[in-house]
C-alpha cells in the first residue's frame, strides 16, 4: 500500500522542523525540508531586496519533489502550501504557536524587528491556515498547537495513529 504524504505548514517558528524530523524518526517516513531542499539545489528565482532574502522558484521546486511525491511516504516542511500540486497531500498539518511564545522563538533566532512583527501578524491573521484552506480540501486541513513540549508529544502520537490507519 502507498503510504501517505503530509505536509507540515504554518508561520516560521511554529514548530515545523521539530515535529518533522521526531514524526520521520518515528514513522520511518522520510522529511523533506523544502528550505534546505531549495539552498542546496540553488532553486531560486531572483533576490527580494526588501525581505534580503533569495525568492524560491516554486516551479523547480515541484520539478525537484515530483517523483519522491509520487512515490509515498513524504514529510514535507514549508511556511507555504500554495503551489505545491493539490494531489501530492493525504493531510496538511497547520501548526499554530502563541504570540509571546513565537515572539520568543523568533527573537532568539535573530530576527529583525520588522521581519518579528511580519512573523507575528501572519500568525495572528493565520496566514498560513488560510492558505492551507484554500489549497486543500477542508476536510484534510488540521489545526494543531505546538507552544510546549506536551503538544510536540501529543502531536507525534496523533499522527502516528492516523498514519497506522
Ligand atoms: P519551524 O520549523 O516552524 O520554523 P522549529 O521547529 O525550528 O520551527 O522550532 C522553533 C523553535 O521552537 C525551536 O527552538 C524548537 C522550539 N519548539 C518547537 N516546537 C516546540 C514545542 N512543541 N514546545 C516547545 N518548543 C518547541
Amino acid at each position: 500500500m502507498l503510504l501517505p504524504n503530509i505536509l507540515l505548514t504554518g508561520t516560521p517558528g511554529v514548530g515545523k522542523t521539530t515535529l518533522g524530523k521526531e514524526l520521520a524518526s518515528r514513522s520511518g517516513l522520510k522529511y523533506i525540508n523544502v528550505g534546505d531542499l531549495a539552498r542546496e539545489g540553488q532553486l531560486y528565482d531572483g533576490y527580494d531586496e526588501e525581505y534580503e532574502c533569495p525568492i524560491l522558484d516554486e516551479d523547480r521546486v515541484v520539478d525537484e519533489l515530483e517523483n519522491q511525491m509520487s512515490e509515498g511516504g513524504v514529510i514535507v516542511d514549508y511556511h507555504g502550501c500554495d503551489f505545491f500540486p493539490e494531489h501530492w497531500f493525504h493531510i496538511v498539518f497547520v501548526l499554530q504557536a502563541d504570540n509571546s511564545v513565537l515572539y520568543k522563538r523568533l527573537e532568539t533566532r535573530g530576527y529583525n524587528e520588522k521581519k518579528l512583527k511580519e512573523n507575528i501578524q501572519c500568525e495572528i491573521f493565520q496566514v498560513l491556515y488560510e492558505e492551507a484552506l484554500a489549497s486543500y480540501k477542508e476536510e484534510i486541513v488540521h489545526q494543531l498547537p505546538s507552544n510546549k513540549p506536551e503538544d510536540l508529544e501529543d502531536n507525534i502520537n496523533q499522527i502516528l495513529k492516523w498514519i497506522e490507519q
